[in-house]
Formats: C-alpha cells, structure tokens, sequence
C-alpha cells in the first residue's frame, strides 16, 4: 500500500523546507535504494496515471472484474457540435483538472462529507473507444459501453439503508451502479438515456445549459437530425423522458417563442431561466427544480456552458451572462435526496481556455456529484450543523485497498 496522498504531498513539503539534523544525515547516505531510502513511490498531484482524482483506473469495458457502486466514465466524442468542436478532449481535461483533489483527501466544508467515505466504491472506468467519423456508429459505441457498465453487479447489495438505492425504480427489481459520465459534446447524453431507458424506463431530467437542446432539427438525413442541440427532442420521440424536466440556467437566442412551447409541450420541459436567479434567489430555484422532479428517477446533465463564459470560457457554444461555478455548485448541493440514477458534465473543449479554469470547476462539480449520491439531503449550513467531535472521538476513516 503506498502512503496517503495528503502525508506524501504535505510531509514532503515540510521536510524540504524544514531541514532537521537527521534529514541531513539521510541525504548525506547515498548507498541506499530509493525504497529503502524513501519508501513508496507515490503519486503527487502534478503526477502519476490519469485517473479522475487519483481514482484505481480500469479499462472496465474489457476487463469486467472490478466491482463497484460509482464509475466515471469518458465519453471523448465532438462530431456533432453546431459550433465549436473540441469536446472529445473534455474527458482527458476534467481528469487534469481534477488532479489536486484526492480521494484520500475529499472532505469540505460545503458538503460536510467525504464521499468516499460513505462506503461507495467509486472508481474511474476508463474512457469509450469512440469511432470519429462515423456518428451513428459511435451513438452505438456509446449507448453499448454505458449499458456494459449499468448492467454490472454492485458492491453495497443491502439497498434497504443505501442513500440514493436505484432499487425502486428499475425494471427487474435489481440495485444497478451509477455512472458519472465525462463528456464529449452534449449528444453523448442521447446514447446514454436509451441505456437508462432499459434499466429504468421513462427518467426525468434536471438540464444545467445555457441551451434548450430541444430543437426540432429540419434535416435530409435522419443522422443530421442528431446534434447536440436537438437530442432531447429525438429522446422525447423515442419515449425515452418522462414530462417531469426542467432546465436551469437557459439564456440563448432562439428563433422565436415558439422554441419554448416546443420545449414545454412537446419535451417536457420547464425553463428556469439564468436571470430567473436574481429575481428570486437560489433558494426559490431548488425548490422549482425539487418540486418538479418529485420523486421520479431523474438523470442530471450539466452543460458547461450553464457557467458564464469568464469562468468557464473553454466550450463549444458559450454564451454571455451566465451563473457563477459558486451559483451553480450550491444549486446542485440543494438537490440532494432527488432519485438520481447517473450524472455528466458535458460540452468541456479546453483548447479554449487557459490555466485549465473550466476543466478545474468541471472536476469539482464531478465531485459535487460523487457528494450528491450518498446524501439523503442538502448539507445544513454550516452553523446550523451538530459541533464537531474532538479528532480523537470521530470515526476512523476506512482505508482503501487500491491507493
Ligand atoms: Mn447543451
């Protein structure tokens, strides 16, 4: 087992700063090997395999022996964007940018949790070999690799005290795993809900976007008519959503009002807009999404782009105006206790971006989502919270075998 993340970042940090009598007699010795020297090869954030969070990585679409209740799972797909290619780097971004969080190290303030403490076994599953010339091909590819892993045993079977069971709402009475999706533009989600659809039937979706993606596409082939601005009109055709949807954060140019009587009659969707969040609080904009979800299965996709453009500048189709990562990420902790059945983030293309800003505040929303799972309801604000036990009363923390 190699050391903690936290004792190999920060006691290497301490030591090179703080050079003791006994460090210099350790690095005056110079006929020792590096493991006896000093020890295990650790990771540091800046190193090692790229795993979300320094997650045990597994190519799990091949290789069916690792078990688990949350995988993360890229989706490197982009070739039906109406703009801005590039989201078929977005699973390999979040991944950088997740590199400073560790799961020996996930513990925060706003949630007052570890999700991997929880007893979940999350890991990262690696990313879908997706065919880049062919999108039908690759829709196939994706739909494949998502019911592959929906349909693997879980580790936590006693689902009766499971936060977040999937038991009640699947079609064969079974607890089924959840799956946190890296996209790949906003089309992967196309794929992934006929894949839910067998599990569990007709879900319910919460939107984060910038954009309705319930465009009617006037297209000559029925290929073109899948793009990642129209996949949940085709999604509403196939029967695949129930009439339960909403949409946060919405703010772009349609063609006329008409879009919206489409998107609410037709899809199923209510709209609360990005400005809607000044007019009547973030509290309000929970409890319109919570009261429309109910208690239905319901799949949450965030478009990246719901994020304004100066936060999060590295998308397809940004648009100006939007809510802050702050906004954003406090809405989703206000969702806790919804009958999630899987996530994504989507619509990450960092080539446009420098210093990995939307990469980084993708990864931490992943991780508001691993938070989201095992929690039976929102996090109380902080000073409404029990105090605090000594260090020496709390619970150990479980140990990981994989780290
Ligand atoms: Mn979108």
């Amino acid at each position: 087992m190699r050391f903690p993340f936290s004792n190999a970042v920060f006691f290497g940090v301490v030591q090179a700063l703080h050079v003791s009598a006994h460090t210099q007699s350790v690095l005056s010795d110079s006929s020792k090997s590096w493991s006896e020297k000093y020890g295990s090869q650790n990771d540091l954030p800046f190193t090692g395999p790229l795993a979300f969070s320094h997650l045990p990585y597994h190519r799990c679409l091949e290789d069916a022996s690792p078990v688990f209740d949350v995988a993360v799972l890229g989706m490197p797909f982009d070739t039906s964007v109406t703009y801005r290619p590039g989201a078929r780097f977005g699973p390999t971004g979040i991944r950088v940018g997740s590199r400073r969080m560790h799961s020996q190290r996930a513990w925060s303030l706003s949630w007052g949790l570890d999700p991997y403490q929880q007893g979940l076994k999350i890991i990262d599953c690696g990313d879908v070999p997706i065919n880049p010339f062919d999108n039908a091909l690759a829709i196939d590819q994706m739909e494949v690799a998502y019911s592959t892993l929906l349909q693997r045993e879980v580790v936590r079977t006693d689902t009766e005290a499971v936060v977040g069971s999937t038991r009640p709402f699947t079609k064969d009475n079974k607890e089924h795993p959840k799956i946190v999706t890296l996209g790949g533009d906003h089309t992967i989600v196309l794929p992934i809900l006929r894949s839910l659809n067998k599990v569990y039937g007709p879900v319910s979706v919460i939107h984060f976007d910038a954009h309705l993606d319930t465009w009617n596409v006037p297209s000559p082939t029925a290929q073109a008519r899948v793009t990642h601005g129209s996949f949940f009109y085709i999604a509403q055709e196939e029967g695949l959503l129930s009439n339960t949807s909403v949409h946060a954060g919405i703010r772009c140019k349609m063609t006329d009002e008409a879009d919206t009587t489409t998107d609410e009659e037709t899809v199923g969707f209510k709209i609360i807009s990005t400005d809607d969040i000044d007019d009547i609080g973030i509290n309000e904009v929970i409890r319109r999404v919570r009261e429309r979800i109910g208690d239905s299965p319901v799949y949450l996709s965030l478009d990246i782009d719901v994020i304004d453009p100066g936060l999060a500048p590295a998308t397809g189709t940004p648009e100006a105006g939007g809510w802050t990562t702050r906004e954003v990420k406090r809405i989703i902790r206000g969702l806790a206790g919804l009958n999630f059945v899987g996530a994504d983030v989507v619509e990450v293309a960092p080539a446009y971006d420098h210093a990995d800003i939307t990469s980084i505040a993708a990864a931490d929303i992943v991780h508001d989502f691993l938070s989201l799972f095992v929690s039976a309801e929102p996090p109380k604000p902080r000073d409404e919270r029990k105090p605090k036990l000594p260090r020496d009363e709390q619970e150990p923390r479980a140990v990981h075998d994989e780290i």
